[in-house]
């Protein structure tokens, strides 16, 4: 790098010394006020490691007139800008870290049941901003057991559960989600109960899946084996006229196709359909087996269809329950049935907030899940300070 260091009377008349010596893309690497006028250090072939921004001649100065960071003496240096910003950036990074490291500390000094609380909640795989509201709302000065137990029946009251209405009351329920949750095997179940408990009277099945090969044919053999009229569709006017015409059937089950994550088209389709047809309700079937992030994703995904309920499945698969909870309750989307098994009728069991906490305290157990203190520092060193 080519560095030097001029003086003058004023600003003005040292950057035209350095344009006449180095050019416009000189960068000025630092300035500060010396007997006569100031002084400059200007640099070209300009490489931003930190050991660059040292001034050339650190003598004594006036060190508010001292800028210390490198200016450029032309604006049009955009790679210049770009090094600094990228060094700024990761220099408040490393702030920001070590500003989370000491708040984190001062939190497990100061208020170390809260912090153990937080660990544990961290560890059920729940989102962090839900982790530390329940925090914040637990009294102070209780013992960690009671921290603990309190933590968990706040959170079991914040997760939405609705009771079943659709086999004790009826209804028209379209199931909704990703392909492969579980979709078809929740109505299979919830069709089998309605037989076993009721017979097949007031019971109609429909598929509006005119995409997947065998989808019509797995409703339809559904229909067969349990007595009851299968229907399939393959527009939603279709469906609406179908709707109609079964006004006299108390459930009527409505299996749709998987929906592609990234492909809105279905859920428009669907937004449009719950508009038009006024007592269909919409139940999103959720797997919590996909991994973390993926329940917030399918609800942002379905956003501008008006669920009603929700279904969760694959319990038996799932390695963590945290965030699937936290998507429901972000979203305060109820859950009414949790599936947990192939199995049909059986593995569908009613929705209960306190056994899905249950269960995911016990499956963060099993599998020795671990929030390590980086983890904590940098998802709570934020909240640190509001929680003390
Ligand atoms: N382990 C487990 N498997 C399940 C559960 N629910 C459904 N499955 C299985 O998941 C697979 C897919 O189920 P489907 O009911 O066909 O899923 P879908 O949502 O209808 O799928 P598409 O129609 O293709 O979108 C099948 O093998 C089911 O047996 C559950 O709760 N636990
Ligand atoms: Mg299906």
């Amino acid at each position: 790098m080519n560095m030097r260091r001029y003086v003058a009377k004023d600003m003005r008349e040292c950057l035209r010394q350095i344009r006449e010596a180095q050019g416009p893309d000189a960068v000025i690497l630092s300035t500060r006020r010396v007997d006569g006028g100031v002084e400059v250090v200007a640099a070209m072939d300009f490489d931003l490691a930190p050991t660059d921004l040292a001034p050339a001649d650190p003598g004594p100065a006036d060190p508010a007139a001292d800028k210390g960071a490198a200016i450029a003496a032309h604006a049009d240096t955009p790679a210049v800008n770009a090094d600094m910003q990228a060094e700024l950036r990761s220099l408040r990074q490393l702030l920001e870290s070590q500003l989370a490291t000491l708040a984190w500390n001062d939190l497990t000094r100061r208020a170390p049941v809260q912090a153990e609380v937080l660990r544990e909640l961290t560890q059920l795989g729940l989102a962090s901003d839900l982790a530390a509201a329940i925090v914040a709302d637990l009294p102070a000065r209780l013992d960690l057991t009671r921290a603990q137990h309190r933590a968990r029946a706040i959170l079991t009251h914040k997760l939405p559960v609705a009771d079943d209405r659709w086999l004790s009351h009826g209804g028209r329920v379209a199931f909704v989600g990703p392909t492969g949750v579980g979709k078809s095997t929740a109505i299979a179940k919830l069709a089998a109960r309605w037989v076993l408990e009721k017979g097949p009277q007031g019971l109609a099945l429909v598929s509006t899946d005119g995409v997947r090969f065998g989808a019509q044919e797995q409703i339809q053999n559904l229909g067969r084996l349990l007595g009851v009229p299968a229907y399939a569709v393959d527009h939603p006017r279709e469906l609406e006229q179908l709707l109609a015409k079964l006004a006299g059937t108390q459930l009527v089950l409505i299996d749709t196709a998987g929906t592609g994550q990234r492909d809105p088209r279905l859920a428009a389709k669907l937004a449009a359909l719950a508009a038009t047809h006024r007592g269909l309700e919409m139940a999103l079937v959720l797997a919590a087996s996909s991994q973390a992030g993926a329940a917030e994703e399918v609800i942002a995904h379905f956003a501008a269809v008006p669920l009603a309920a929700c279904i969760v499945t694959k319990i038996d698969e799932a390695a963590s329950l945290g965030g699937t909870l936290s998507a429901l309750i972000r979203a305060r989307l109820p859950v009414v049935w949790v599936s947990e098994g192939q199995r049909i009728p059986e593995d569908l069991v009613p929705a209960r907030a306190h056994q899905l906490i249950v269960r995911a305290v016990t499956l963060a157990e099993r599998s020795r899940a671990t929030a390590d203190e980086d983890l904590l520092q940098r998802r709570f060193g934020g909240f640190a300070h509001a929680l003390a």
